[in-house]
């Protein structure tokens, strides 16, 4: 009796104590991150509703149609006019029950609303803002109706919620044309509070949240420790909880990754777009409007095809990611009757095909000219998912290099799984498909293979240059090594008497090399080629009575891109010692023109790396080598340029409207890596 009441006390203390895990920030191990991303990396496919004040004028303002979430700004509406809104939003239309059931029927697994956009304007009962739904005539929560909703369809409930805040008076900075609110008394750190307390709620009385979705990360008051802060008190809240990256600072832009260094919270978030390539290592998730705008746009018909939205889908898959696919609901709580319909289309391809999609992992394939793939581990084998997007008319589906042995091939949609006859061709495997397409958007052919798969990737061709003055070295590399690789210099197909790659070899004349993988004199991958040209190198100059640096010319104004210079009045001129912004008098609405010359030691082809923030455009000698202009943070773009020996006249115009402001050039020639430009070989005529 008394051991067993002893046992029975541990039972309960132990259980207790499971319940009751206490976040420790920076304690996960591998194991306890992949048991958190769990559901969301089996989901594959989730909603994204934007849904606030903006909904009322549909996009219109003035002249234009063209606003939507970002009205307020884009259209500079002043403070006290936007909050009327708050006496319009009155959406009756509005059942949870319905949207919830949308989303469910198109087979996503989570969905994510603003709970707060830009605006400020929260669509929960919050005690710290009058500006929120309670202070509409419509004063429900709607939080509330929807995560109940949710829990009913066992749909995640998950919450994005904009760290900049257009209203809040502690949020800084201002939008510049917003002259009648001064910055006078505001505290960052008060608004930061503000943004934890109302966290707290939505952490609080809405049940367990998937997803916790930041935005408007990237104005200078946000900083990486404010986002590891702000991470470790989400976490705090609900320690299961899985967050994007824009909690912290070191996005890409719109390619949405995160920058190695920086701190990337759980997922990155490309934005409007998708990744070229797989990957591996990285949670990701695509977020896309169905039509051009995130919120309700009146006149904005421009939809995606159910047919494009579905192969997006796929190719999301393929590539290990997530889609997160938008719907901005009217002020009437009503979802665009172009979204159901392609709601409900996806969905009726979704009960046929999901197996193709939940749980899957990236293709094993680089590229496959008809689709994509997906595959899922199963015992002691794996199915790979062929997404064909291009039936063949040949009714022959080609796979490549997939050198695994195969257990039976069928249709993911036919109800016998009637069995596809494959047969093995010298360097691919060969399923015979039936006359009909099952499904023109995306047909999904299974082949069940032995084990992992085996890939003979095409080898991957390498030179330091696509073109070349007067000799190239070419390598060539593949991802495993049981084969050889032969390769031809003339474009034509390699075969079992072509030359065996045995080390990096030099090209004199322009070639086309194409490679393949032998194994046993047999042809096992796909073939790659590649043309490497000769060309003439520009004629460098003598330029006499130079001197050390470049001109500048500096300007102040508003732009979204490089500004025509003509016409505009240089607020400042003079010479600078490097491309480097070390002249500029303001951090923002500025622009620098560079101009000066570059003195080449030896001829070559050249590749400069243009890294700015925001615009800029780099011009040699008359060629406009890169163009790197409009808004964006510090990336970089690259092009290469067959110099001669001699000075070159180099010119860049730099633009910087807001946010961080940098501008870098480097690049690497026949006789050196990669590195800044110096500025001893920059040089000016006065
Ligand atoms: O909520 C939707 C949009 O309202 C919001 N994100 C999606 C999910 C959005 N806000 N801004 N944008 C989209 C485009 C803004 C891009 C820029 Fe930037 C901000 C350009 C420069 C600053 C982000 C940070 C991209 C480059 C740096």
């Amino acid at each position: 009796m008394k051991t067993k009441s002893v046992l029975l006390c541990l039972l309960m203390l132990s259980s207790f104590a499971c319940q009751n895990v206490e976040y420790v920030p920076g304690e996960e191990t591998t194991a306890e991150r992949d048991s958190r991303m769990e559901w969301w990396r089996d989901a594959r496919f989730g909603m994204f509703i934007h849904w606030g004040l903006y909904a009322v004028p549909a996009g219109e303002w003035g002249e234009s149609k063209n606003h939507a979430e970002w009205i307020r700004t884009t259209a500079q509406i002043p403070l006290d006019t936007y909050d009327q809104f708050i006496d319009e939003f009155n959406p009756v239309k509005f059942d949870a029950d319905q949207w919830v059931k949308l989303a469910k029927e198109a087979g996503m697994k989570y969905i994510v609303i603003t709970s707060k956009h830009h605006d400020g304007f929260c669509l929960w009962d919050s005690k710290h803002t009058e500006f929120d739904v309670m202070s509409t005539p419509f004063k429900r929560d709607i939080m509330e109706e929807l995560s109940e909703a949710c829990e009913k369809e066992d749909i995640k409930m998950c919450w994005y919620h904009s760290i900049m805040d257009w209203h809040h008076p502690d949020y800084l900075p201002r939008r510049a044309w917003e002259k009648d609110r001064t910055e006078e008394g505001s505290d960052f750190d008060n608004y930061v509070g503000y943004m934890k307390k109302q966290l707290k709620e939505l952490l609080s009385h809405y049940g367990d949240i998937g997803v916790l979705w930041f935005d408007g990360e990237w104005e200078k008051t946000w900083t990486g420790n404010y986002g590891t802060d702000l991470y470790h008190y989400v976490r705090g809240l609900q320690p299961d909880i899985i967050i994007n990256n824009r909690v912290g600072v070191g996005r890409s832009g719109m390619a949405g990754l995160t920058e190695s260094g920086e701190f990337g919270g759980d997922f990155g978030t490309p934005e409007q777009q998708i990744p070229a390539t797989g990957l591996p290592g990285t949670d990701w998730e695509t977020c896309m409007t169905m039509n051009k705008h995130w919120g309700y746009n009146r006149v904005d018909k421009d939809f995606k095809s159910t047919k494009d939205l579905l192969q997006k889908l796929a190719d999301i898959a393929s590539k290990g990611g997530n889609f997160l696919l938008n719907v901005g609901p009217t002020a009437e709580g009503l979802f665009p009757q172009e979204s159901i319909d392609r709601l409900k289309a996806i969905g009726s391809w979704m009960d046929k095909n999901g197996e193709s999609i939940y749980g899957t992992t990236a293709s094993p394939f680089k590229h496959l000219e008809w689709g994509r793939c997906t595959q899922k581990a199963m015992e002691e084998s794996t199915r790979l998912y062929f997404h064909v997007f291009d039936w063949p008319e040949s009714q022959k589906l080609r796979i490549p290099g997939l050198g695994s042995e195969t257990i039976r091939a069928f249709i993911l949609a036919d109800p016998q799984q009637y069995e596809l006859k494959i047969t093995k061709e010298r360097d691919a495997i060969i399923i015979d498909l039936p006359d009909n397409c099952p499904d023109p958007d995306n047909a999904i052919v299974i082949l069940d293979i032995v084990g992992d798969p085996v890939i003979y990737e095409a080898p991957k061709i390498a030179a330091r240059t696509n073109t070349f003055t007067s000799e190239l070295q070419i390598s060539l590399n593949k991802t495993e090594d049981i084969s050889d690789i032969r390769y031809t210099r003339d474009g034509s197909l390699p075969n079992e008497s072509s030359q065996i790659y045995n080390g990096s070899f030099t090209i004199t004349e322009t070639a086309i090399i194409s490679a393949t993988c032998f194994v046993n004199n047999r042809p096992i991958s796909a073939t790659s080629s590649y043309k490497y040209e000769k060309v003439t190198p520009l004629p460098g100059r003598t330029v006499i009575g130079l001197k050390s640096g470049l001109k500048y010319n500096y300007y102040e104004g508003e732009w979204d891109k490089v500004p025509d210079y003509n016409g505009l009045t240089i607020k400042k001129q003079g010479v600078a010692d490097n491309f480097n912004l070390a002249t500029k008098e303001i951090e923002e609405n500025f622009s620098i023109d560079y101009q000066g010359f570059i003195d080449i030691e030896f001829e070559g082809v050249y590749t400069f790396y243009l890294t700015s923030d925001d615009g800029s455009i780099l011009y040699i000698g008359e060629t406009e080598l890169i163009n790197h202009d409009g808004l964006h943070n510090a990336t970089e773009l690259t092009g290469e340029i067959p110099l001669g020996k001699g000075l070159h006249s180099i010119r860049i115009s730099f633009f910087e409207k807001s946010g961080g402001n940098m501008l870098e050039l480097a690049w690497s020639g026949p006789q050196f890596d990669r590195q800044v430009v110096k500025s001893g070989i920059l040089q000016h005529l006065n």
